[in-house]
């Protein structure tokens, strides 16, 4: 018997193994929010007007007079004369509409602790609290920083920020105090709410010793609200200028705030990027397009329905956690899972004893978690009923084939269609993917366009590229939910994304297109395959990290006279940093002075910029022109051939920065 089990298992693996394309689970076809493929034309012939589909998913205070703008390329407008409050539809209208104690939020700290909010719940403290914040001084177009874990004050901020018409910035927990004051400084931001501290692998992190170093950074006076995560574990010392998140919303206990009004172009929130250059980007989203898109795509891509127990087990410090965890899936009135910590604490099961606990009917993750859960075995997964499950969903890299069929066979026992969606802070949300109850999945690739988008794949002259060949990904058409600008800086909002492959001067919006800095194929089914960025950004385990950013940081520390950092294959991360370092003349390298660079890293960005390698080298491999190639240090991080060296400047640099990884120093 567990003989025939064991060949069972092997021909399994076998004919996955040989599969490249899989069609949708009947199962799922039958009950799919979309299960008709006349999406595509329909969208097509009736663009742009195919998108008060998504418009209609929301309640608008005011109705839309155009559905898109095009009048002043690249400031695309949508849903121009309309308003809404993203606060309003995302909690009062679920409440009204006899959703009420329905959970919102089902919260698991790290601990085992358990808090449900229901709409009614939500909609009480998201009041409480917009009343709180109005005490402060907050008033309509203040930007509003939050700096918090994943505890349930973080979407209750950026609920009550959205209710009052304050756009929030929310900075990810783990980014160091240096990232926080250069956000705050960027956004002239004079209010900030964090907590005292979290739960990371059963240790209590103090948060706010973090804020207060980083406020000391910031050039402006601020407002600061700390909610109290830890109760007698840290106490935090409130002073000038700082209140306290559990008295104010004590205060205004059953207080009603009207929801403001916004125009469906006012900015809803702004989102910190890392970019080519050393400076971080604001990516400025608003609320009509950006409500609309990530409501529509939720709906559509991961097949939610109010009566399910939905879970993005992302974090919030990212975008796919206000799109995914927050607007998209409150907008539509379901229940959201929102977990602190850390998929292997106490053990490896932990997502899948939650999947079982709560019953989770829509699980979208990362491909780096699911390498790590590939590796851990299938015995975590095994331990638990995971029957639950309908949809699998995958983000913020690509997925190789293996890890893509690990998922589809030991996570959703073939009975769940995966969506491998590809999409950035800047789009709001997904772009390319497949629609579950309709396309054929094919492991590797994320699968066309959605309905309505203008994704290609190009040359460096602009033209689409044959069947099976790379070039570079481009989006020739506006979407409700696409980014309007970079805060406060249009200019380079053009040059970053709109410059490469536009006509910058024309008015026509047809001379457009968006530039994603993305590489990508294309096959004979219109199937895009993302292969990762095309400038200078890496990206860890789905998190984007420029190179400037963290050679800036390194050529701060004492001794180090220059430095290039590359990002190479790592087989969980996806990429991991290496660093080349060129010393000063008195300084010594070694040991500590690596010690000191790692520290540097993590202090001017956070733990998940920490170089995996640290290479001291008299001389980085420079063009002639004197550009630093970073092709020949990734060929060298990761063990390849080096190629063709003939165009540098000082060719045997090479081979003395091969010698010195293999040496280990
Ligand atoms: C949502 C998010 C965006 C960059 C993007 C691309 C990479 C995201 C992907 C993917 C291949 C996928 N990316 N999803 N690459 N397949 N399904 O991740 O936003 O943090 O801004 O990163 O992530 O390189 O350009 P963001």
């Amino acid at each position: 018997m567990a003989d025939d089990t064991d060949d069972d298992a092997v021909e399994l693996e076998a004919r996955l193994a040989a599969q490249d394309t899989f069609e949708p689970p009947e199962s799922f076809v039958e009950q799919a929010n979309v299960a008709d493929d006349g999406i595509y034309d329909e969208f097509a012939e009736d663009w742009p007007d195919c998108w008060e589909d998504a418009a209609a998913l929301v309640d608008w205070d005011e109705p839309y007079d155009t559905v898109l703008d095009d009048s002043n390329p690249p400031f695309f407008e949508w849903f121009t004369g309309g308003s809404l409050n993203a606060s309003y539809n995302c909690l009062d209208r679920h409440v009204e509409n006899g959703a009420k104690n329905r959970a919102a939020i089902q919260w698991e700290g790290e601990l085992g602790e358990e808090r449900t909010y229901t709409y009614q719940d939500l909609y009480r403290e998201v009041n409480a609290f917009a009343a709180g914040l109005r005490d402060l001084g907050v008033e309509a177009d203040d930007v509003v920083t939050l700096y918090m874990p994943m505890i349930p004050e973080l979407p209750i901020a950026m609920l009550a920020c959205a209710r009052i018409g304050a756009p929030h910035s929310v900075v990810f927990a783990g980014f160091s105090a240096n990232a926080l004051a250069t956000r705050m400084n960027a956004a002239d931001s004079e209010y900030l709410v964090t907590c005292d501290g979290y739960y990371r692998r059963g240790d209590a992190l103090n948060h706010k010793g973090k804020a207060d170093e980083g406020l000391r950074g910031v050039d402006h006076d601020v407002e600061t609200v700390v909610v109290d995560r830890l109760g007698d574990e840290l106490t935090h010392f409130l002073g000038d200028h700082a209140h306290d998140y559990g008295e104010l919303v004590d205060r205004h206990e059953g207080t009603h705030v009207e929801p403001v009004s916004r125009d469906a172009e006012d900015m809803l929130f702004l989102m910190y990027t890392s970019g080519t250059t050393g400076e971080p980007k604001g990516v400025k989203h608003t609320t009509g397009g950006y409500l609309s898109y990530a409501a529509w795509t939720t709906q559509n891509v991961l097949d939610v329905k109010p009566e399910d127990t939905y879970w993005c087990a992302a974090d919030i410090g990212w975008i796919t956690g206000h799109s995914y965890i927050v607007y998209g899936p409150l907008a539509l009135g379901t229940t959201t899972v929102m977990y602190e910590g850390t998929p292997d604490y106490p053990e490896r099961d932990r997502l899948w004893e939650l999947v079982e606990k709560y019953r989770v009917d829509q699980l979208y993750t990362a491909p780096t978690a699911i390498r790590s859960f590939m590796k851990w075995g299938t015995e975590y997964p095994n331990r638990h009923d995971l029957s639950s499950l309908r949809l699998l969903g995958t983000v913020g890299e690509p997925i190789n084939p293996r890890a893509w069929k690990w998922y589809y066979k030991h996570i959703g026992n073939e009975d769940c269609p995966v969506v491998d969606t590809w999409w950035q802070t800047e789009t709001g949300g997904m772009m390319i993917t497949t629609l579950p109850g309709v396309g054929d999945m094919k492991p590797g690739s994320a699968g066309p366009p959605l309905p309505g988008i203008g994704a290609e794949v190009v040359d460096v002259a602009g033209d689409p590229v044959d069947e099976g060949n790379a070039g570079y990904l481009t989006v020739n058409k506006p979407w409700p939910g696409m980014l309007r600008t970079l805060y406060k800086n249009d200019e380079r909002f053009i040059d970053e994304y709109w410059r490469e492959y536009s006509d910058v001067d024309s008015d026509d919006p047809d001379d457009w297109t968006y530039f994603p800095e993305d590489g990508a194929k294309i096959d004979d089914d219109g199937y895009i395959t993302v292969l990762g960025r095309v400038d200078d950004v890496i990206n860890v385990s789905g998190h984007r990290l420029g190179t400037m950013e963290i050679e800036s940081a390194i050529v701060g520390v004492e001794g180090v006279a220059e430095a290039a950092v590359v990002g190479a294959d790592h087989d969980v991360k996806g990429e991991a940093v290496h660093a080349y370092v060129i010393t000063e003349d008195d300084a010594t390298p070694g040991d500590a002075l690596r010690e000191r660079i790692i520290q540097g890293v993590e202090d001017a960005i956070g733990p998940i910029a920490r170089p995996e390698s640290v290479v001291f080298t008299p001389e980085l491999p420079k063009t002639r022109s004197g550009k630093i190639m970073r092709r020949l240090l990734v060929d060298v991080a990761n063990g390849d051939d080096l190629g063709d060296t003939s165009t540098l400047r000082n060719p045997d640099v090479v081979e003395d920065i091969q010698a010195a990884v293999d040496a280990g120093d």
